[in-house]
């Protein structure tokens, strides 16, 4: 048996993994061709999309089907192999590359989508769909999916909801969980369940969804999901509301989330990030002077919802300027100063990223300490906030720092502990995080999470380097070597 990461355990690593013919020729015997040892053809599957995460694997196995990821796993197990599920590589918490050697599993290949149930207002599919195929799909068939985040293009729903992905509609739909009817999954006994029925009142014992989403792949590898859909809301107005401060900018969003039952999306965005955003994209400014702070507002609806964003925008006191869109390219426009935030911060290097969510009455506390607490650890760091702050998730992004020195997250995920807040509001916690998993979860819940994983995983095969903490965790403000920041 492998030593077992929830019973704190180092993590098998198969370091032995090119010596081992046998254990590639078993893989292939489930696989076939789509095991890839090519290391040119690995590279893109061992670092991260912010370049903080950098790992090395000497495998990366391609499964098409529920029972080859069965196969793949009990291969695994039998050669005491550790892997990494893997979807689009998308994750920002370093819970998708292989930091310490482990087999990566892609899940791309299982890329199948079934017909919508137009009766149930549902579709399965495979957890390698890319998200915007899925949205694709949805439209086509006069529905809508309640998730949608930057990275649309290259996510896999498979990872959204390993992840519990929120992104920018959760103020009107939830994040992924609140969307998955059903999953199909394969445990790391190699064991398959599948509970894809979608029935909507189901109260038959422990919910899978529930157990899943959210578990960053180390309690199963998720291969299928049926999901939720959502009535289409053709009629789209986006405004951009500027206000003289971070606190004004949060009260207005409480009087638009209780004025504007249409709400889909109320982001807030900085004079820094959008003056950034303005230089990397090469575009101009969004009004001819500079604010301090701004709010992204999207309603959609099946009526032009114009009219009701206006009246309660006049209802929104101290705004300083506003500007409006309905046409498809003028929102686009307007959305590119919130969502064109991460590649432009991306330009300065591998940011430290610090995705938290704060009660709502201390958000604007939060927002406005941020920048000192980082400056009184490294002068030189620059302090980029902007997010979800409808559902109260703010995204705290640190340039100028060494990748593994983190001792300005220690300090940014104690004040967020300090004012009771979640150290991952939907990024998750992968090994970037796992040393500050006591901030916000207790003793008694992180040993469940021990027994669950124990239960589902009894060899510690599935991504044992993320979301549980080593037993014994370091001292918060030691230095990871690089690539192993947690
Ligand atoms: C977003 O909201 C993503 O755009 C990425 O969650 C946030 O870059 C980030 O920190
Ligand atoms: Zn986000």
């Amino acid at each position: 048996m492998l030593p077992h990461p929830a019973r704190g355990g180092v993590p098998p690593t198969p370091a032995s993994m090119t010596d081992s013919n046998l254990a590639v020729e078993r893989l292939r015997q489930v696989v076939g061709p789509q095991v890839v040892v090519d290391p040119e053809v690995i590279a893109s599957f061992t670092t991260d999309w912010t370049g903080r995460f950098v790992g090395r694997t000497a495998v990366v196995v391609r499964p098409g089907s529920t029972d080859e990821v069965a196969g793949v796993i009990s291969v695994c197990r039998e050669f005491g192999l550790a892997l990494v599920p893997q979807g689009g590589n998308t994750g920002l918490v370093g819970g998708s590359v292989p930091l310490r050697g482990e087999v990566v599993l892609s899940t791309k290949r299982l890329d199948g989508v079934e017909p919508v149930d137009d009766l149930a207002g549902q579709i399965t599919v495979g957890a390698g769909v890319i998200l915007s195929t899925l949205q694709e799909a949805a439209r086509a068939a006069g529905w809508s999916y309640g998730v949608d985040i930057a990275s649309r293009g290259t996510a896999t729903v498979g990872g959204t909801v390993a992840t519990n992905a929120g992104g920018l509609h959760v103020i009107r739909y939830g994040d992924t969980r609140a969307q998955v009817m059903g999953l199909e999954a394969v445990l790391g006994t190699g064991e398959v369940v599948s509970h894809l029925g979608g029935l909507v009142k189901d109260n038959t014992g422990y919910h899978w969804p529930s157990l899943l989403c959210g578990s960053e792949g180390t309690l199963a590898v998720i291969t299928a999901a049926r999901l939720r859909l959502a009535p289409p809301m053709p009629h789209k107005t986006v405004a951009l509301l500027a206000f003289g401060g971070v606190g004004r900018a949060i009260r207005a969003a409480t009087v638009l989330r209780r004025a504007l039952p249409t709400l889909e999306a109320c982001e807030l965005v900085l004079s820094g990030g959008v003056e950034l955003v303005c230089t990397v994209a090469g575009i101009g400014p969004p009004f001819p002077e500079a604010h301090p702070a701004y709010l992204l507002v999207e309603v959609a609806d099946q009526v032009d919802p114009t009219e009701s964003l206006a009246e309660a925008a006049d209802a929104v006191e101290q705004v300083e300027a506003v500007a409006v869109a309905t046409e498809p390219s003028q929102r686009a426009a307007l959305w590119s100063y919130r969502e064109a935030h991460t590649e432009a911060i991306n330009t300065l290097g591998p940011p430290h990223k610090l995705d938290v969510t704060l009660p709502h009455s201390s958000l604007a506390e939060f927002i406005e300490r941020v920048p000192a607490v980082v400056r009184a650890i490294d002068a030189a760091a620059r302090t980029w906030l902007f997010g979800h702050v409808g559902d109260g998730n703010i995204h705290v992004n640190v340039t100028g720092l060494a990748p593994e020195d983190d001792r300005v997250d220690d300090a940014v995920f104690r004040l967020v502990g300090e004012l009771q807040g979640s150290i991952s509001a939907e990024h998750g916690i992968g090994t970037a995080k796992k040393r500050w998993l006591h901030l916000s979860r207790t003793p008694t819940e992180i040993s469940a999470f021990r027994a669950l994983k124990l239960a589902f995983d009894p060899d510690g095969v599935l991504n044992p380097n993320a979301l549980l903490p080593a037993e014994s965790m370091p001292a918060p403000t030691q230095v990871a070597p690089r690539g192993e920041p947690g």
